[in-house]
């Protein structure tokens, strides 16, 4: 199946979020984590376009970025579009916040426990580093919401396969999670099991 990236717009207050007359009620995908780990490539290496603009310094997305991927049959994008992507802003860089809304802007929250086409949140949690406090109290939030949500372990190609497994270990373990998907969006390793996920939730 092929789809077509449209980027729909930028929400900074929770009056911004798109209507059903834009995204047709289409189910939607929310990408979180903290600044910098890696979400805005997750979305590009996913659409194999430069939709999601990549930050290069740390923090830069400060808006919900929404996308609609709409499937290209017999040559025409339809209109009714196969899902939502929503890329979310970072939470928590280089610092241990005492919470997450204390550093995360105020419509996140209603964003996640409102949205009624949200079908599956994406946790990114970087391999290269140690488990951290703020997305523990993401996974917390999430659980308690009852949202499904998966956990993507980012940046998997600057790990030898010991020191990943080993990391994705510490991560279950410290997290409280089953899974863990290594992905990598310089090798492109793990999307396409990503891929089918989404698929799946979006169904
Ligand atoms: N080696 C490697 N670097 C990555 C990977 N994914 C992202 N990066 C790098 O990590 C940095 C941050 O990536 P972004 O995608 O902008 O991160 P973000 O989570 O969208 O950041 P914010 O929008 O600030 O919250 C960039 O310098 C990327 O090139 C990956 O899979 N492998
Ligand atoms: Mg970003």
């Amino acid at each position: 199946m092929r789809l077509q990236p449209v980027f729909l717009l930028s929400a900074t207050d929770a009056s911004h979020f798109p209507f059903e007359s834009k995204t047709h009620g289409a189910p939607e995908i929310a990408f979180l984590g903290r600044s910098n780990v890696g979400k805005s490539s997750l979305i590009n290496a996913l659409l194999g376009s430069k939709e999601a603009r990549v930050s290069s310094t740390p923090g830069r997305t400060r808006a919900i970025n929404f996308f609609a991927l709409h499937e290209v049959a017999g040559g025409k994008p339809r209109v009714v579009p196969a899902m939502i992507f929503a890329d979310l802003p970072g939470y928590g860089y280089a610092k241990i916040s005492k919470s997450i809304s204390a550093e995360w802007p105020k419509f996140i929250e209603p964003y996640l426990a409102e949205r009624e086409t949200l079908a599956l949140c994406v946790c990114l949690v970087d391999t290269n580093i140690p488990p951290q406090p703020s997305d523990g109290q993401l996974i917390t939030y999430l659980k308690q919401t009852q949202r499904p949500f998966v956990v993507v372990g980012t940046k998997a190609d600057r790990l030898s396969n010991n020191v990943l497994a080993k990391n994705l270990a510490a991560l279950k373990r410290e997290h409280g999670v089953e899974e863990i998907l290594p992905v990598s969006s310089k090798t492109e390793a793990g999307v396409k099991v990503l891929w089918q996920r989404l698929m799946t939730a979006a169904e």
